[in-house]
């Protein structure tokens, strides 16, 4: 079996008192990586003074990383700057919140070009090296650049933004054709290949042949590869102290009640301010539901040095007290928000606890949450998923009650609905959703990609991805 080098902006991996905030990325690459003997290469999460590019070797939970540190200025220039103020609500279809500024896309440039100076002597020649996420798309290039001729694949973990959006960024077309080095390039779902295809057709001087791009002499596959969990191992929780204790602590505290969960990362494309105002209309325009349901909502923060995520905090805090200051009673709090993070196991039990998962992402390039909720429903009385219309989960999640983000009307129904939803339809539902997150895991994903990137000429035809993951 040839050996994998994935190579990702954090790398994280478990050790004790370390996992509450962990990933959707984390949770997926470990597996690869174990199963192929691989190692994980990227930034440590660790400052240095000055850049040295001395790697730090370990292993833990079976997969080995390879580690190294950044400077100051790389964190706030390409992390905090081109990642996380440019591309990333840029990406999310957040124009207003996107900051153009040289400095972070000179920092993005560096980082880059650090990455590709470091992975390349633990190169060898039959490797197949993996590439993830919006912080590394010119890390491609810069290893051709350096003479591998490797397969390298690139997996895009976000959306893909329409071109239109995509052109406010100053060296746009720079940037997609450097996305053009990599052998295979994933993405979750249909609408967001089409998105790249209709900015490679629009100013790309490449020629599109069905799900191929052909620029200069390399052909890059366009893979529709929609990212799944590792449903065995998380269901695995099912009886474990951690997860029965959290699941019968929270029945115990309802007293009765119908509780409504959300479990997202502190961050503005998870749509939370809207979710919380559609949950408040629902209190409003159907008064017989007040002490009858609480929504819990889960947030632990994310990105505190970036200041749109001090705001969404500061926003939610204010909305979720003005909730509870008008409808909360002496032995009622409508709205449970905790900014804190649980373990896997406990996450199990509260998401099998509630009776509504709600899930409303403005934009999200999959949503594993929504599959968590999915894994962890008792199959004969299972809760209902509330799922935006725009999360990529939503091509493959179709039997979920799906609503529109952007209307706390759509939502609020949505909510009452699923509340209302008679055990025959929400099993029936549920055993669509539950085949899917069985069927098409993280291993389904990552052999998926895998396989297109030894061989892209043996990748299914989009034809014959399953229907349910290629439309929308
Ligand atoms: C990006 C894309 C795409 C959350 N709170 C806790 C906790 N989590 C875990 C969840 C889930 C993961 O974090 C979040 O994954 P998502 O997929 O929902 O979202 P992002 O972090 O934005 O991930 C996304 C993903 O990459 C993979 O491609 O799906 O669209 O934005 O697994 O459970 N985990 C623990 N405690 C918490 O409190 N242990």
């Amino acid at each position: 079996m040839r050996r994998l080098i994935a190579i990702s902006n954090r790398v994280q991996v478990d050790h004790e008192g370390e996992t509450a905030n962990r990933g959707g990325l984390a949770v997926a690459l470990a597996v690869a990586l174990r199963e192929s003997n691989g190692i994980w290469f990227g930034w440590s999460g660790e400052l240095t003074e000055e850049f040295t590019g001395q790697i730090t070797f370990r292993r833990a939970e079976g997969v080995a990383t390879a580690t190294i540190d950044l400077e100051a200025q790389d964190i706030d220039e390409y992390y905090n700057g081109f990642a996380n103020r440019t591309l990333w609500p840029l990406f999310h279809y957040r124009l207003d919140l996107t900051e153009i500024a040289r400095d972070y896309a000179g920092g993005y440039a560096r980082v880059n070009s650090r990455f590709a100076d470091t992975v390349g002597p633990l190169i060898e020649t039959d490797d197949l090296i993996w590439v993830h996420d919006y912080h590394l798309m010119p890390l491609g290039r810069l290893l051709r650049e350096r003479g591998f001729d490797n397969r390298i694949g690139f997996f895009l973990h976000t959306p893909w933004p329409p071109p239109s959006l995509l052109v406010s960024l100053p060296d746009h077309r720079q940037l997609v054709e450097s996305l053009l080095s990599y052998d295979v390039i994933g993405f979750h779902s249909y609408e967001w290949r089409q998105a790249f295809m209709d900015y490679v057709a629009a100013h790309l001087d490449a020629r599109l042949e069905g799900d191929r791009v052909i620029f200069g002499a390399r052909t890059s596959l366009l893979l529709i590869c929609p990212i799944g969990l590792d449903t065995a191992e998380f269901c695995a929780a099912e009886g474990t102290p951690a997860a029965v204790e959290a699941e019968t602590r929270l029945i115990d505290s309802a007293v009765g009640k119908d509780i409504i969960v959300g479990v997202d990362r502190l961050d503005y494309s998870k749509g939370l301010q809207e979710r919380f105002s559609a949950y408040e209309l629902l209190l409003t325009s159907r008064p017989d539901l007040c002490e009858k349901v609480f929504l819990l909502q889960i947030a632990p923060p994310s990105r505190g040095d970036v200041p749109s995520y001090q705001q969404i905090r500061a926003d939610l805090n204010s909305l979720s007290g003005s909730i509870n200051g008008e409808f909360a009673g002496i032995d009622w709090v409508p709205v449970r928000y905790v900014n804190k993070g649980y373990s896997r196991d406990q996450l199990f039990g509260i998401y099998r606890a509630a009776r509504v998962g709600l899930i409303t992402p403005l934009r999200d390039g999959m949503n594993l949450v929504a599959k968590e909720y999915v894994a962890a429903q008792d199959p004969a009385d299972p809760g209902v998923l509330v799922l935006s219309c725009f999360a990529g989960a939503a091509a493959q999640l179709d039997s979920a009650v799906i609503v529109n983000p952007h209307s706390t009307e759509d939502m609020a129904d949505g909510i009452a609905r699923a509340l209302a939803m008679p055990l025959s339809e929400r099993r029936a539902r549920h055993k669509a959703m539950l085949e899917s997150v069985e069927t098409q895991d993280v291993r389904w994903w990552s052999q998926r990609f895998m396989a297109a990137l030894i061989a892209p000429d043996d990748a299914p035809e989009p034809g014959r991805v399953p229907a349910d993951a290629a439309q929308k």
